[in-house]
């Protein structure tokens, strides 16, 4: 008998055209000249904004920049810093010059900050003054000016050895640009993971990938995330990690809406501005909803705005969604569920598409479309149907290239057959919702993100 085909699960919605030859930067400001004059980015703290055409000059003011100081095509970029104006003019700048962000968590010890720099061959780093001194001297060789540029983002006066950002905005945003010919399988982002097993690795997202990802979510007639010109979307989880850059960054301005960048999580500033730029969608970890369905402050301010809550990133109990649902009641509450590696995104809660359909408390929603999803036993490797547990498979065009300069572990992680092995052990009810119950894998997540015990994160 012939052997048998595994069982797939695909998304109820079709799949759609996704143009994933773009280079990442085209994509995501398709639609600019319709949104010319709205407001992308709005910086928390000082209130100040960005409209579309500014925040688009001004990256590519910054790609000029970075080639002028002699960032080529596929030359690595460290991004060593909280939400800001700066991160997102440096990733995009980056992504126009065909140079690739490896994003890193301010908050690491001078030792993590300095093997990621190692690991990812980074030849600048953009960050803030005060983390600086993290990166002097660590191995007694690199020096700062001189085999590493480091650039500050606060102008007066950089540290020493250290060139302020205004040296990146060229006022010739023209030149360079045009002969880079980027797009496809070249690299774009490189967070590092620990994946399933061993120590954090350089995870190679391609434009592809990352388009194909944002597509997945934001595209098509019926967007399974479905994002306005006119919704204000709440950036308080860190960009460095790719659940922020893709699902709240990438999203918002492929879909034209305005990104409120706060720099680090406060209970009260956050409903502060929730309550004063009305906030519409706010992208959460298990933790934030712990503080917005307990924190009794939440009740002297006026969230009504708000219309979609997405939480990911660490399981969200029934009971949890059910009493933040109490305190927003307007407001559609589901999962996404992403992995690094996957590109990020593997499912997302359907209730959060243009045609909804609403998804069961509990659940991390349903694959997402142009991908396919299956769930094999753990010994036989067999693919399982309805209702039965094991680990989690996933393929399509959003998930990683492979992990930097590493075979050995990307062959170990994504079969001659292109699935991507998870590393989770879930399965999928007969409505194709997908539940997550345990993990293989040894990954140390605090508040929702991968962390070494020594690291504190920002949100402490
Ligand atoms: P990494 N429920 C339970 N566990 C989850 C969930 C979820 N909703 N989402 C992620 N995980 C766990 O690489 C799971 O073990 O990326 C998974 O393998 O830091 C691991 O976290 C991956 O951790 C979104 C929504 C991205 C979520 C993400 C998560 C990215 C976390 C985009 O829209």
């Amino acid at each position: 008998a012939p052997p048998t085909p595994p069982r797939i699960f695909r998304s109820k919605l079709p799949d759609i055209d996704i143009p994933n030859h773009l280079p990442l930067h085209t994509y995501c400001f398709e639609k600019l000249p319709s949104v010319s004059d709205k407001p992308c980015l709005i910086v928390g703290s000082t209130g100040k904004s960005y409209t579309y055409e500014e925040t688009h000059l001004i990256c590519r003011r910054v790609a000029a920049g970075l080639h002028k100081m002699g960032i080529r095509k596929g030359d690595v970029i460290m991004i060593l810093l909280q939400n800001s104006a700066e991160f997102v003019f440096s990733f995009m700048g980056a992504s126009m010059i065909g140079a690739v962000s490896t994003t890193a968590n301010p908050f690491y010890t001078s030792q993590e900050i300095h093997k990621q720099v190692k690991s990812s061959g980074a030849k600048l780093i953009i960050t803030h003054s005060h983390y600086v001194d993290k990166l002097r001297n660590l191995d007694g060789e690199t020096r700062i000016g001189e085999d590493l540029t480091v650039i500050t983002t606060e102008d007066n006066p950089p540290p020493e050895n250290c060139l302020p950002f205004s040296t990146l905005l060229t006022d010739d945003e023209t030149t360079s640009l045009d002969v880079v010919d980027v797009g496809g399988d070249d690299a774009a982002a490189l967070p590092f993971s620990s994946g399933t097993t061993g120590l954090p690795k350089g995870v190679v997202l391609t434009h592809k990938s990352l388009i194909t990802s944002v597509a997945q979510q934001v595209d098509g007639d019926n967007p399974n995330l479905y994002l306005k010109p006119n919704d204000v979307v709440l950036c308080v989880l860190p960009l460095f990690h790719i659940y922020s850059l893709n699902s709240v960054l990438l999203n918002s301005i492929r879909s034209g809406a305005t990104v409120l960048l706060m720099h680090k999580f406060e209970i009260g500033a956050l409903l502060d501005l929730i309550q004063r730029h009305k906030v519409t969608v706010a992208a959460l970890v298990p933790p934030l909803v712990i503080a917005l369905a307990k924190n009794p402050t939440v009740n002297s301010y006026d969230l009504s705005s708000v219309r979609l809550v997405l939480s990911g990133a660490a399981p969200l109990g029934k009971d949890l969604e059910d009493s933040l649902g109490r305190r927003l009641p307007q407001a559609v509450l589901g999962q996404g569920y992403g992995m690094t590696e996957a590109g990020p995104v593997l499912s997302m809660s359907l209730g959060f598409a243009k045609e909804p359909t609403p998804s069961k408390s509990g659940s991390c929603g349903t694959v997402v479309r142009n991908a396919e999803l299956k769930v094999v036993h753990l010994e036989t490797r067999l693919s399982l149907g309805y209702n039965q547990p094991g680990e989690i498979c996933i393929r399509g065009q959003q998930i990683m290239k492979e992990y930097l300069h590493d075979p050995e572990a990307t062959s170990a992680t994504i079969d001659e057959e292109g699935w991507l092995h998870t590393g989770d052990i879930g399965y999928v009810d007969e409505d194709d919702e997908i539940f997550i119950v345990d993990r293989l894998k040894e990954v140390i997540k605090f508040k929702g993100f991968q962390a070494s015990p020594l690291t504190i994160f920002v949100f402490n």
